[in-house]
């Protein structure tokens, strides 16, 4: 690198905005906080230089933010979930800040490219799929938003399994994102707190005759916060996410060290630190395992003793306002245990009347539920959570018998209703409902699209729906533009700030404005030219890290999310193996070709997820290969999807797939990423598809499939997927071939339990959807075929996906759950002599 001239400094350094300061400011880091001089830098340091300028800024923006929600005593939102998957942190500060460009020139003045720098960022990977993300975008918006908002989660050492792919199968490696240092958080260690599992209850009169119950614990905890700052776009508002890592209460146990037990010391250390060591990585699953539950009490109970101390401390505020001043998001029941630890707060530790306690906890705290799966609901055991936490159980019993009277009260004499509203399950070992708890704890429960938070309320929740009809709501799901459309695709955003301002970014909706040019051919020639280049930039990744060449005018077929049966990753294949015969049956057609591309995780004990997996990559060695096929289809496995590798797919893809079996899907939020970046769907009625469709049009969205309604129905009168199979050839063909060994002809019996699955249960009715799946399919080619049309279908897509912004849902509960006031921040130029402007309470 070129050395710089010297300037005269007019801009501090760690706030400054100009290009010669933030120039300066990153050698400057560069030199002292990573103790290189430019030449010797790596790559990884010339990263960490760039953090750490950019972090000043962010920690400029949430020092003042702080001081304007003490000041104006606003109400502030807590999200609590057990999941942040946030994703690279450099370029969205950069986007957020509007410091994209500038940056990028400032490297390009060193010779440094910022992609590069960009690429060496370890994503925090601290969620499974789409209920972390969706808490990310949800930070990014209420930020964005003025709305006072504090995130609180987990610290796992090891986020989600990095996924290798060897011989076509997933190999899970440990994620160490911690390995190179994290820039971005600042560790709190003077606000840690203590969390207490196990031992047993003491009840009796305090000297006031009042009573009393007391928990002794056998176990102590640390909790040691580690904040990192969170930008909104185009605000002076910043906030944290505030995540806890479990650390022993001592660095030693000195009694037993003395007493000559040296492993036994080092044993409760470790023990400790484990609670927070590695994220569980099932998603739609629920796995009753006892770390889990202990993982979800030690953040619930860190959480809550820091907003107590929020609130009493440092506001002053008098504890029976708590629900005025502050609101507790659930993001599913995760942190539902919330509940009974506010309780046993308010009554054992603050005092309070069982009965304003409740007042209190049932008004602080709103729930978001995330899926119908029965399997996914959680519910833990009784005897486990008694052993855990023996106070909780009692209150978690006490708040049930009270509940269960109110019931009595409404509904006498409806025995049965009393069984499936109680919190406790008691058909044979007996449970927790999580479910029930957090709704019966919760002023307010919401589902994640329409059609979910409708079955919600007619099936899941039905009975708690008839008790309380005005608690329940729908808050469809969104995601942020910020991350999805303007870093991740920047011609695209060049194109459409070129036509319409820039005004869209902070307001989706504004992409309507988009509508005016459809009929304009020069307009449709720049869509098609950036969705191009976006094709050949995913191309040349395919190229270099698979080795596979992929047609950049075939259509990018994409279906990226977590590999489940329900989502019918297999359904995709069957339609592979469909075209794979046509072409060999009539090689001379002509064919519009095709790049199917996937993405995603298995949960490592799930067999059958592991096999679509594996059937994917069998199927793309026999295809790709083929030379009769000449290059019309592709089958590409990208492997380790994530948030970093997702951001170069969303752009790129022509046709998403969206194809669960009506009334298993939630929402989807991947359906919303592809919209806004301009792809058509094929999908099915279900999730927040159904409102995709409604806003771009039926016209330009590929349905197809089952209602949910006919699953229904379907199932009702018997359904017998062998029925299928012996009256479609095509279908049978297909899965005979699977079935018989021609994607796996070292190990021919290597798919029949996949393939039976289908033909003797199908629970998710791939069979029943097929013949509907694969005529939508030969509607998509014939209208790929048309260019013109289908650029035009693309770009109001694209204009039609405002609805679909996180913006529009934080705003939904905010007025409808949160109501809190939006704060203005004044950003006054930070001065080191003169600090008077900021109060430290
Ligand atoms: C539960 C117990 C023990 C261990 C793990 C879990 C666990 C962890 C993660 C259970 C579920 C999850 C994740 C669920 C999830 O991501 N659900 C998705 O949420 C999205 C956001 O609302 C929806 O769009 C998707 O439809 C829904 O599947």
């Amino acid at each position: 690198m070129p050395s710089v001239k010297p300037v005269i400094q007019h801009e501090d350094d760690r706030t400054g905005l100009d290009l010669e300061t933030l120039k300066r400011a990153f050698l400057d880091n560069l030199f002292f906080l990573q103790g290189r001089y430019p030449a010797a830098a790596t790559k990884n340091d010339l990263y960490m230089a760039l953090a750490y300028t950019i972090r000043d800024r962010c920690i400029h923006r949430w020092l003042y933010s702080q001081n304007a929600y003490l000041d104006s005593d606003a109400k502030v939102v807590g999200y609590l979930s057990a999941e942040f998957l946030m994703g690279p942190h450099l370029g969205n500060n950069l986007i957020n800040l509007g410091l994209f460009e500038k940056i990028e020139e400032a490297m390009e003045d060193f010779g440094l490219d910022l992609k590069e720098i960009l690429d060496q960022e370890e994503e925090p990977g601290l969620g499974n799929g789409g209920l972390g993300r969706l808490a990310a975008c949800y930070l990014d918006s209420m930020v964005t938003q003025n709305i006072p908002a504090v995130g609180y989660g987990i610290r796992y050492e090891f986020g989600i399994f990095d996924q290798e792919i060897k011989n076509g199968w997933q190999v899970e490696i440990t994620d160490r994102w911690l390995k190179y240092g994290n820039p971005w958080e600042l560790p709190r260690i003077e606000a840690a707190v203590e969390v207490k599992f196990g031992g047993y209850t003491d009840k009796g009169f305090d000297e006031n005759n009042h009573y009393h119950v007391n928990w002794i614990p056998s176990e102590v905890v640390q909790a040691v916060p580690y904040d990192t700052p969170i930008l909104g776009y185009q605000t002076n508002n910043a906030s944290i996410l505030r995540l806890w890592k479990a650390e022993a209460c001592e660095s030693f146990d000195f009694q037993r060290f003395n007493m000559g037990n040296y492993f036994g010391a080092v044993d409760d250390k470790v023990r400790s630190e484990n609670i927070t060591k590695v994220l569980y990585p099932n998603d739609s699953q629920m796995a009753g395992k006892e770390l889990r539950l202990k993982q979800q009490y030690f953040f619930v109970s860190a959480t809550l003793q820091d907003v107590l101390r929020y609130h009493l401390t440092l506001r002053k505020h008098p504890i029976g306002l708590l629900a005025e001043k502050i609101t507790l998001q659930l993001n599913d029941t995760h942190p539902a245990i919330a509940v009974p630890e506010l309780m046993r707060l308010l009554v054992d530790v603050h005092a309070m009347t069982w009965d304003d306690a409740w007042d209190v906890t049932k008004n602080t705290f709103a729930y978001t539920n995330h899926t119908l799966l029965p399997e996914a609901l959680e519910k833990w055991p009784m005897e486990m959570m008694g052993r855990l936490l023996p106070r909780h159980l009692e209150i978690i019993l006490e708040i049930n018998y009270h509940f269960l009277e109110e019931v009595k009260a409404r509904f006498p004499g409806d025995i049965d209703r009393l069984s499936r509203m109680s919190i406790i399950d008691d058909h044979g070992e007996k449970y927790i409902r999580m479910a029930n708890l957090a709704t019966v704890g919760s002023y307010a429960v919401n589902g994640v699209a329409a059609l979910h938070t409708e079955l919600l309320t007619s099936k899941v929740l039905h009975d708690f729906y008839e008790m309380w009809p005005e608690k329940f709501s729908n808050k469809t799901n969104g995601v942020t533009p910020r991350r999805w459309v303007v870093l991740n695709n920047r011609k695209l955003t060049r194109l459409i700030t070129d036509k319409i301002g820039d005004g869209w970014i902070k307001d989706l909706s504004q992409l309507k404005k988009l509508e005016l040019f459809v009929g304009d051919k020069k307009v449709l020639n720049s869509w098609k030219e950036a969705k191009l280049a976006a094709k050949k930039e995913l191309a040349s990744y395919i190229q270099d890290h698979l080795n596979i060449r992929v047609d950049v005018n075939s259509i990018f077929d994409i279906q990226v999310k977590r590999i489940h049966e329900y989502k019918r990753q297999h359904l995709n294949v069957l339609h592979i193996v469909t075209l794979y015969n046509r072409i060999k049956e009539n090689p001379g057609k002509k064919f519009v070709p095709r790049t199917f591309i996937f993405g995603g995780k298995a949960a490592p004990g799930y067999f059958m997820a592991k096999m679509m997996i594996k059937l994917i990559n069998a199927v793309g060695e026999v295809v790709n290969n083929d030379p009769v096929i000449k290059d019309r289809i592709k089958v590409v496995f990208l492997p380790d999807f994530n948030v970093t590798n997702s951001q170069r797919v969303y752009p790129a893809a022509d046709l998403s797939e969206q194809i669960s079996m009506a009334g298993k899907e939630a929402s989807g939020t991947g359906n919303m990423k592809f919209t806004m970046n301009g792809a058509l769907t094929i999908g099915t009625l279900d999730g927040a598809n159904v409102e995709i469709r409604e806003e771009v049009g039926k016209e330009n969205f590929f349905i197809f499939g089952l209602t949910v309604e006919e699953v229904q129905e379907l199932k009702n009168n018997g359904y017998n997927p062998r029925s299928y199979y012996e009256e479609n050839a095509e279908l049978r063909k297909c899965l005979d071939m699977i079935s018989s060994g021609y994607f796996s002809r070292d190990e021919p019996g290597l798919f029949k339990p996949l393939v039976d699955a289908l033909l003797y249960h199908d629970d998710y009715l791939l069979l029943a959807d097929y013949q509907s799946y694969i005529e939508c399919q030969d509607r998509v080619s014939e209208a790929y075929k048309d260019q013109e049309v289908w650029q035009k279908m693309s770009m109001l897509n694209t204009a039609r996906s405002g609805k679909f912004s996180s913006d529009r849902s934080i705003q939904d509960y905010n007025d409808d759950i949160w109501k809190c006031k939006r704060i203005n921040v004044s950003l006054p130029e930070y001065n080191p002599h003169d600090r008077t402007n900021i109060k430290l309470k």
